[in-house]
Formats: structure tokens, sequence, C-alpha cells
């Protein structure tokens, strides 16, 4: 297991290095902030709530700070398969940029389908010259699923016509990280829910290189910078889980640190949307809350600039970071445990009772098969 120090000490090596390399924007994070008044200690306040997401020790806020300013030495090439393009919106839709913004706007965003200013040839022309250019350096993204029936001819992109499933292919091979935003990019998502027609699959299903994933549709701004961030900072991916998500981020489920918690262990359940246990936000597992069952930091960093999540406005979990949640999880509206155990959990006085023998079952295959996996940095 890699002491805190030793890792200090890599993220300081790669921080210098990183120092060397000429910026590439022609304005400092420094001067964005000033732009949009962002103060200093608001910057400090950030970089220590990243380190706490990230799970490392205070001190480590020191280097959080110095990567955020030097993210514009980290090229990203961000691309798009089939898709919502939600993942990006969750980071850019904030209408005040806040840091998580304008870290996004600060990394070297080398070619960004969605929000880069180029089209056509250009475009083209832009991805293969930072393909080239950047070849082992470059940290790249991908968001949404890769058809791959027909040989990848439900999705082709760009002028010459390249299927998304060779242009995937492409670009992982310079790759010195990739990241996958986004379940459909990670596990496939709504694409691959049965019957599948286009063949759509995770990015790693397609590649033979590791790729970390991002599950959530979407996953939170603060998953996507805190990955951002850990790469900047020392150059390597973070510990994972089985599924190669960042254990920071996906190690505990909703359901542990869900506000409703404790209506949910005293029995108290909302039994239709509109009645007084609603209004008293009593716990949604009879609405079908799949927060049992999901691994998201949802309840503690939430969305959009920590406003809400969807628990706290008023809807069940739907497992939305799981693999193949739309037909495992299915119906949306109705527990699980109703589903799997022929009505037994039908009253509230086994309700309890039934979810937590679920749940504790859902625990242990997680634990089980974390014990075989092993992390896969530590
Ligand atoms: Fe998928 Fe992202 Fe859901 Fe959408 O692109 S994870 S459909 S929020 O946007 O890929
Ligand atoms: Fe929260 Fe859902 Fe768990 Fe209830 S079942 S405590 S609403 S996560
Ligand atoms: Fe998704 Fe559940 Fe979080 S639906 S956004 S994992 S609360």
């Amino acid at each position: 297991m890699e002491t805190h120090s030793a890792l200090y000490q890599q993220g300081q090596q790669r921080l210098a290095a990183l120092r060397q390399l000429p910026a590439r924007q022609d304005q400092s994070l420094l001067e964005r902030m000033q732009q949009y008044g962002i103060s200093r200690r608001d910057f400090m306040k950030w970089s220590a709530s990243v380190t706490a997401l990230l799970a490392l020790p205070l001190p480590f806020s020191n280097l959080v700070a110095e990567a955020a300013e030097l993210a514009d030495r980290v090229p990203l090439v961000w691309l798009h398969m089939a898709e919502c393009t939600g993942c990006s919106e969750s980071l850019t839709r904030a209408d005040t940029p806040d840091l998580d913004t304008l870290i996004f706007d600060h990394i070297s965003l080398e070619y960004h389908e969605t929000l880069m200013a180029a089209a056509g040839w250009q475009a083209d022309e832009n991805l293969e010259h930072a393909l080239e250019h950047y070849k082992g350096n470059y940290l790249l993204a991908i968001e949404g699923a890769v058809p791959t029936a027909n040989n990848g001819a439900f999705l082709t992109v760009g002028c010459k016509g390249h299927t998304g499933l060779q242009s995937v292919r492409e670009a992982a091979e310079g790759a010195a990280a990739i990241i996958s935003v986004g379940t459909c990019a990670s596990f496939g998502g709504v694409q691959a829910a049965a019957p599948n027609p286009t063949g759509a699959k995770g990015v790693h299903e397609v590649i033979d290189k590791t790729v970390i994933n991002l599950g959530g549709c979407p996953p939170s701004e603060k998953n996507i910078v805190g990955t951002l961030m850990y790469f900047v900072m020392f150059g390597r991916l973070p510990a994972l889980d089985m599924y190669n998500r960042p254990k920071w981020a996906y190690g505990a489920r909703v359901h542990d640190n869900c506000e409703r918690r404790g209506h949910f262990d005293s029995g108290e359940f909302v039994e239709q949307f509109s009645d007084d246990n609603a209004k008293n936000g009593y716990c949604l597992y009879k609405m079908g809350c799949k927060g049992p069952y999901t691994y998201n930091n949802c309840p503690t960093e939430r969305f959009n600039s920590h406003v809400s999540w969807p628990v706290l406005a008023g809807h069940g979990c739907i497992g939305c970071s799981e693999p193949n949640f739309w037909d495992d999880m299915a119906d949306f509206e109705k527990p699980l445990g109703r589903q799997l155990l022929h009505g037994l959990d039908a009253t509230a006085d086994t309700v309890g009772a039934v979810i937590l023998g679920a749940a504790a079952i859902g625990i242990g295959a997680h634990a089980v098969a974390s014990l075989f996996v092993g992390s896969k940095e530590e």
C-alpha cells in the first residue's frame, strides 16, 4: 500500500515537470477567476473540498491548487459516441461559472465535438493533429456508448465517415489515460438496454487498455473534475473498484449517506408521491428508490453546484451509475425487492426487514467481488 508521503512526492514531481511545459491558454487560471469575481479564498476553499472529495489528507490541497493552475499543460481530447451529451452538460450548465467549470475551460481542451468552434474538415484535422502532436501524453475522455453491430456503422462521425468504433480505437492508442465519462461510455447505458439493436458497448469492451469508468447518467461535475484533477496531479489513475470506478467517488452506496436514511430505519415510507409522508421527506424505498443497490456519492456531493440530487428533489434513485441499470433496476417506481421477492415486502411491517436482507446481500456480493478483483492501485 502506497503511503501518503510517497504519493505527495509523486505529485510534487509531476507538477514540477508540468511547470516546465508551455502554458497553452492565453489567460492564467487566476486571471480567469478575477474575471468572474472568484477570490483567492474561494479558490483555497475549493482546493480543500476537492482534496476531501479525493479522500486525501488536507495538506494535499496545496497540490490540488497548483494542479488546477497547471491544468492547461495537460492536453485533453474529448470524444462523443452514442449519448445525449448530458455528461458535458453536467459540467458546463452552470449559468454563473464556478471553479469546476473554470477548470474545465482552463484545461487544454484540444478537441471536444460539442464545445469547439471548428467544424467539418477543420475539426477532423484538429483531432488528427492532437492525436499526433500529443501522442503518449493526452488524456482521452469519451462520452457515450460505442455501437459495434455492423462493424460500428450505426455511428459515423466527421467528414471522413469514420465510425465511432474506429475513432475510439485510434484515439485510445496514444492516450496516457482514458476516462469513460458517464454510464453510456462506462457500461453501454440506454443504448445497450435490451434488445440493444446497435450492439452498443462500454469503451472498455472495445479496447484493450485500462479505462476509468465514471458511472452516472450523468455523472456529477464533481466526479468528472475530481478525476481530471487526480490525473493532472499524479499523471495516473486513482484506486478503482471492481467496475473500474474511482473508489473515492463510488465506494459507498447512495443509501449509506442518504438524508432520508433515518426514516428508512424507522420504517417511515412515502406510499404515494402526493401523500403527507412525501411532504415530510420520508424514505422513497417503496416508491422504487434503488439507493440500497447503487454506489455513488450523490447525497454528499449533489449536482448543479451542490444544489440538489434526485432523492432531495423527491424521486427515488434509479441506480443510474450501475452497469445495466436500464434493464436491471426497472421498474424505476417500484421496489426491486417487490419484484424479486414476489410481493413479500408489500407491507410497511415487512419492508424494512426484507430490504435490509436484500441490501445486506448487495453489500456482501460487492465486498466479496472486491476481494477477488482487488484495487488497481494500492
Ligand atoms: Fe449517457 Fe452522457 Fe446519460 Fe446522457 O453523454 S450517461 S445518456 S446523461 O449524456 O452519455
Ligand atoms: Fe434514501 Fe432511497 Fe435509502 Fe430511502 S431507500 S434511505 S430514499 S437511498
Ligand atoms: Fe443516479 Fe441515483 Fe445518483 S439515480 S444521480 S445514482 S441518486
